[in-house]
């Protein structure tokens, strides 16, 4: 894990010992990466690790070298990036972290051919993009970036607005950026009620709600935390890192059901070849596929649109930050 000292890192970690992903019976060396200047408190962070007397735990290592962090991994989670500060543009998040997901992507030859990559630091569908370009060894199909916290915060509104449980809800989408452009939609979801699935649009029954306050929630959801707790949402975030990962290596989807990834396009629903966009999935086995042929309206044509737009913008502006830069 990348950025292991940070916010994310600090929650998602005790998660991991504890069997919360990869189950009890799992035995796991966590390989932790952080900047040098981040090392003092990546070595608090161990001796909490030891503190915590995981059973799972079977070794640990901090470094600042991406080339040992990464050697010989099953897993890698990239969380560690540049921060997005005030005033900064998303393209000027796109710069500062092309350079470090080329440099990741690099160091990831060093890993399991087989390695599986979650990439959760923003802009998080371009950091992964950048890294698998600059991987020569994983296969672009073992490269994801996280949507599953948009995921979560559809889930847990739909909820809310029915007075239901989150378990009794599923199968929404969120297509695209992990943005505001990001389009979470419900026309493919069902809310189970005494044992029936019905459709989330005709139990909320509320066009105008799903297509505008439901859709800017979801989108803004970061900011009105970041807001109200004066700190972003790392808790909620790094529950949704360990759900992806469990989801996709471990557990799979259930049956009838699937969720949402980022993952390298092959073409899907029309969207453009080669950028990472987050699809409806079913896992299973430690495999993905894109669920297909869900029936898609002109509303959702033109948001799904709009995000992939968006991705192709910022996947032009890495290509060119990496040409100028010969990087
Ligand atoms: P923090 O700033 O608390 O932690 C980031 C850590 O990364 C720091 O400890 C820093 O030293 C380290 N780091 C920076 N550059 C590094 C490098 N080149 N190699 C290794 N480590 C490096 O941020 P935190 O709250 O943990 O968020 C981490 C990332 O997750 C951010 O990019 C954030 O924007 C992103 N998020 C992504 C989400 C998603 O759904 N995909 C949601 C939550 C979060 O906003």
């Amino acid at each position: 894990m990348t950025g292991a000292a940070g916010n994310i890192g600090y929650a998602i970690l005790p998660r991991l010992g504890c069997g919360g992903v990869f189950g009890e019976d799992q035995p796991l060396i966590l390989s932790m990466l952080e900047i040098p200047p981040a090392m003092p408190a990546l070595k608090g962070v161990v001796m909490e690790l030891q503190d915590c007397a995981f059973k799972a735990v079977v070794g640990m290592q901090a470094t600042s070298d991406p080339n040992l962090a990464f050697k010989d991994a099953d897993v890698v989670v990239l969380v560690g990036g540049f921060p997005r500060k005030k005033g900064m543009l998303r393209k000027d998040l796109i710069q500062k972290n092309t350079a470090i997901f080329k440099s990741m992507g690099e160091a990831l030859n060093h890993a399991k051919p087989t390695c599986k990559v979650l990439v959760v630091a923003n802009p998080a569908n371009t950091n992964a993009r950048t890294a698998l370009q600059s991987c020569t060894k994983i296969p672009a199909q073992n490269f994801t970036c996280m949507t599953r916290l948009d995921h979560n915060r559809a889930v847990g509104q739909i909820a809310e607005r029915l007075g239901t449980q989150v378990k009794d809800v599923g199968n929404v989408v969120i297509w695209g950026n992990h943005s505001a452009t990001q389009y979470p939609d419900t026309a493919h979801g069902f809310v189970e009620k005494l044992g029936n699935k019905e459709s989330i649009n005709v139990a909320v029954n509320n066009e105008e709600y799903l297509n505008n306050e439901f859709l800017k929630t979801v989108q803004s959801r970061g900011a009105a935390i970041i807001e109200a707790r004066g700190a972003s949402s790392a808790m909620s975030a790094a529950n949704a890192a360990c759900d992806h990962l469990r989801t996709w290596l471990v557990s799979g989807t259930a049956p009838g059901e699937h969720t949402s990834m980022g993952i390298y396009s092959k073409g899907h629903y029309g969207i453009q070849k080669g950028i990472m966009y987050s699809f409806p999935v079913i896992c299973s086995n430690g495999q993905y596929r894109v669920v297909e042929g869900l029936p898609v309206s002109s509303f959702a044509r033109s948001k799904m649109i709009a995000t992939q737009n968006e991705l192709i913008q910022e996947a032009k502006d890495a290509d060119e930050i990496l040409k100028r830069s010969k990087l």
